[in-house]
């Protein structure tokens, strides 16, 4: 053990400071498909490998993290569980949540679909696409949905394997209305641009440019309010002509 870290035992059990510090993922790290895991991730909050994280753990990080309630931090977790490919696992890595098809799914709005090649990683590129539906500094329900319905209205057009199972329809609103109501605000459904441009491209918590977590406790309802507004003002246009129908994003 280093000198300094016996001088300063605070440091190393991370007590004495309000949030996890942020470190980089090392090559030996294992991240995945989700921004706010790897984050967490990266902050300490999960183990910093990304590996055997277990129900307490979850449940611990996104209260601590984000003021998610107990319950609704069990109801995600079990997500986590299920795509370990062990049966019956009580733990899961990071990676598992890439599994395709499982709950990850095509027309993310910052990963390419598995079917363009690396499917699970931040791609810069998609992003931007997605960031152009965002035309406000601060998001809200019509600009996230809108957002969201670019990627799948885009993938429907250019990948040939383009697929959404029902389960991942629902985790791709579910994960546009945690933008709003879990990095952003549940009461207003808004979230200001910048937060969720910084914890997708640095996968760090925007803590540096003003974010703070949710004074209030975050519930599975409260989501469920967000994911059903979303739905509500998804309009996918009318399908373009098909011998231009990769030309209509050029
Ligand atoms: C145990 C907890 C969680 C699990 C198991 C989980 C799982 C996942 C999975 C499987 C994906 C990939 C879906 C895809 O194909 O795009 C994903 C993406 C995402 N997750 Fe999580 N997640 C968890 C917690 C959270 C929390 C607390 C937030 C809060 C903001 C969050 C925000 C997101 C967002 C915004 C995406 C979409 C990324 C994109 O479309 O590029 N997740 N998550
Ligand atoms: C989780 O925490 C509870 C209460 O602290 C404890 O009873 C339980 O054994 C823990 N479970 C695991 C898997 O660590
Ligand atoms: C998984 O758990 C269920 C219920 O607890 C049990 O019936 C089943 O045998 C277990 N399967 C394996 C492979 O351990
Ligand atoms: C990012 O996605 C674009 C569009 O699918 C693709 O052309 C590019 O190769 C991807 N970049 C990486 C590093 O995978
Ligand atoms: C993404 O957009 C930014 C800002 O417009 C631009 O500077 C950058 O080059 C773009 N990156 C990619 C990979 O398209
Ligand atoms: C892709 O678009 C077509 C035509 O609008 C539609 O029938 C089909 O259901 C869409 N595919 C998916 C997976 O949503
Ligand atoms: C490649 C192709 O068929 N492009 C057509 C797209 O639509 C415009 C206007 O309808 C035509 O002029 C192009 O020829």
């Amino acid at each position: 053990m280093k000198f300094t870290t016996l001088l300063f035992p605070a440091v190393v059990l991370g007590a004495a400071c309000p949030y996890g510090t942020f470190k980089p993922e090392e090559p030996t790290d294992t991240r995945g498909v989700c921004p706010m895991l790897n984050a967490l991730s990266n902050h300490g909050f999960l183990p910093r490998n990304g590996r055997n994280i277990n129900e307490n753990q979850t449940v611990n990080a996104l209260n601590d993290a984000l003021n998610l309630t107990p319950d609704f931090g069990r109801f995600l977790f079990t997500a986590g569980r299920l795509s370990n490919p062990k049966p019956n696992a009580t733990t899961f890595n990071l990676n598992h949540l890439d599994r395709h098809d499982l709950f990850e799914h095509d027309g993310s709005l910052s990963r390419q679909d598995a079917h363009f090649g690396q499917w699970s990683r931040f791609n810069q590129t998609v992003w931007n696409w997605t960031l152009q539906y965002y035309t406000g500094d601060v998001l809200d329900v019509q600009m996230v949905a809108n957002g969201r319905a670019q990627r799948h209205m885009r993938s429907n057009l250019t990948d040939p394997e383009y697929r959404l199972s029902e389960v991942g329809h629902e985790f791709s609103v579910a994960e546009n209305a945690a933008i709003l109501s879990i990095i952003g605000d549940k009461v207003t459904q808004t979230c200001p641009k910048k937060f969720v441009d910084f914890l997708f491209t640095n996968e760090q918590l925007p803590y540096s440019i003003g974010w703070k977590k949710s004074g209030l406790p975050i519930s599975l309802q409260d989501l469920l309010r967000t994911y059903h507004d979303i739905e509500e003002a998804t309009a996918f246009p009318p399908r373009p002509a098909s011998d231009n129908s990769t030309e209509i994003f050029n």
